[in-house]
């Protein structure tokens, strides 16, 4: 077998040998470390669910066995698996049953739908997706029902909870048998999904070595330890809550990771008193929702010790609020699932915690800030953030063309974030220069929805944009020019659904025009549509 999974880039090897040489890529891979945790903290509770709370012990029990059923299903190394499930503990049973066997999860949202789920299983050419049956009143089985007929590589539906005409999760926990040799730490070990800028979203490959020091280092600066109790309220297959230290980094950490079904004060509150959880990750909105609950319920978070806030900007205003309103530390995190995440310090003086988005992980995290032509902006400039180091990738998987362009020929990725660097290093983030939405956290890439949009027979053409919004930071608007006569805005997001686009992605407003401003190149201008809807006076074409 090939050293790498074809088609996923990789480190040269001067870089590779550097980053084991300074102790960043250890050599242990994602089934190795539950092993190890469950030796040394057998009977400490690794995760907690709804009903079921599992030790190391038990939750390492219970992936043997799920990885000898896989195995029994046929399921082998490399081989891809599209795992859309929901906040539940058979979400890490699955996830680290494949890493056993060295196959690979893609991780979907539970918000993906046809458009998307087939997607991800025709591109990656999965043998298996595994469901839950019904969640926040969606029949994820409807869905599967919709893409296994277009997906000839797909063998297995693997549903946890009533499986309809599919294989019950719960059949395929086998007693233990000697498995094949697990993946090599420098093995890919799972697909992570870019919030990407493209008609279709790109996968982003992200080895075990890798991966794992991303989870040490976040680890350290978060200080988590056996006695930590992380709160998983955002949707578990997301790289903030999966990694910043998120729930992976509790139990690289030995502490108690509890998932909550979802991120309302109504259940996150009472989860929070009830297993005293001492650190969560919520996106800016979110803060705000919080924040507002916890005037009149503050008691409940008392044990809360770090709130993390991360995925979109949060206003400086907002970020003073933290500490007085949930009287925990605000910690501010800047991501991105292609690998660079920063954060604020702990023990970071307030005013830089409240105004920047933090410092990267790593020593050997190198970042440049460049203009429009790739030249290095002066120190503290504004502009455009490259970077590259040990835990970000050098390419998404089967992108070439796509990768030519989102990476530096010497390797630096192109983060599409516009930012400027503090005197003392950190990070603030000023704007961005890719074409995508950050809809409070979510990513909404304008082409992919302007793609749908220009499948109906009713556009000519299509333009999707940001809105600023009070809540959310920003919402989506689409600009058409239809063909004939307007059709109602409400039928063309009807049609999107129908296409089956992730809810988060369907155009919020739908604004019909007789042509789009151009730049001086004769490209559609973005800018001067966002201009349109700041209410200045409309662009003459
Ligand atoms: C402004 N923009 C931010 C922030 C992310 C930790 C935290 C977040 C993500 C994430 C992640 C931002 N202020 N604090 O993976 O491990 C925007 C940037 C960035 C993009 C990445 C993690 N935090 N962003 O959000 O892959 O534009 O990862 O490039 O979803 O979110 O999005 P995503």
């Amino acid at each position: 077998t090939p050293p790498v999974l074809p088609g996923c880039p990789t480190w040269p090897e001067a870089y590779a040998a550097r980053y084991r040489e300074a102790g960043y890529w250890r050599g242990e891979t994602f089934g190795q470390l539950l092993h190890e945790r469950a030796q040394r903290h057998g009977e400490r509770t690794a995760l907690v669910a709804g009903e079921r709370r599992l030790t190391y012990a038990d939750l390492d029990a219970r992936v043997s066995q799920l990885a000898a059923g896989f195995h029994a299903l046929g399921i082998q190394a490399r081989d891809r698996v599209v795992v859309q499930l929901p906040n539940v503990a058979e979400f890490f049973e699955v996830v680290f049953a494949l890493f056993r066997l060295g196959a690979l999860p893609v991780f979907a949202l539970p918000a993906h739908r046809a458009s998307e789920i087939g997607y991800f299983c025709a591109f990656t050419e999965a043998v298996a997706y595994v469901i839950a049956d019904k969640q926040a009143g969606f029949d994820y089985r409807t869905l599967a029902e919709q893409v296994r007929g277009t997906c000839p590589t797909l063998k297995h539906v693997i549903v946890a909870g009533d499986a309809g005409p599919f294989t019950a999760l719960s059949s395929l926990y086998a007693a233990p048998t000697a498995l094949p040799p697990g993946p090599a730490p420098s093995d890919v070990a799972f697909f992570q999904l870019s919030g990407g800028s493209t008609g279709v979203p790109k996968l982003i490959p992200r080895t075990h070595d890798d991966y794992i020091y991303s989870l040490r280092g976040s680890v350290d600066i978060c200080r988590l330890d056996e006695t930590s109790v992380y709160l998983c309220a955002l949707p578990a297959a997301h790289n903030f809550p999966l990694s910043s230290p998120g729930v992976l980094g509790t139990f690289y950490a030995g502490g108690t990771a509890v998932l909550a079904p979802n991120p309302s004060p109504d259940t996150v509150f009472p989860l929070i008193e009830r297993e005293r959880v001492t650190i969560t990750a919520v996106v800016p909105p979110l803060a705000m929702v919080w924040m507002d609950a916890a005037r009149t319920r503050r008691h409940q978070l008392a044990s809360l010790r770090v709130l993390q806030v991360g995925g979109a900007r949060l206003s400086t205003e907002a970020a003073m609020r933290v500490k007085p309103t949930l009287g925990c530390t605000l910690q501010q995190v800047f991501g991105m699932a292609e690998g660079l995440v920063n954060y604020t310090r702990l023990d970071d003086p307030e005013d830089v915690i409240v105004s920047t988005q933090g410092r990267p992980i790593s020593p050997d995290d190198e970042l440049r800030v460049v203009d429009e032509d790739g030249e290095d902006v002066a120190l503290g400039e504004t502009g455009q953030l490259l970077t590259r180091g040990p835990y970000t990738i050098r390419g998404y998987y089967k992108a070439e063309a796509h990768n030519a362009k989102a990476f530096t020929d010497d390797g630096f990725y192109h983060t599409g974030d516009v930012v400027r660097v503090t005197p003392q290093g950190y990070l603030v983030v000023e704007g961005r220069a890719k074409d995508q939405i950050n809809r409070g956290g979510d990513k909404v890439a304008a082409e992919e929805v302007e793609n749908h949009l220009l499948a109906h027979p009713d556009v000519h053409d299509a333009a999707v944009v940001a809105v600023p919004d009070a809540f959310l930071g920003e919402r989506t608007c689409a600009f058409v020019i239809a063909r004939g006569t307007p059709p109602a805005p409400h039928v063309l997001t009807a049609f999107l659904r129908q296409r089956g686009l992730a809810a988060f992605k369907i155009p919020d407003r739908v604004e019909f025009v007789e042509a789009f401003p151009k730049t001086g190149v004769g490209k559609v201008s973005k800018k001067a549509l966002r201009d349109v809807l700041a209410g200045a006076p409309s662009p003459t074409p």
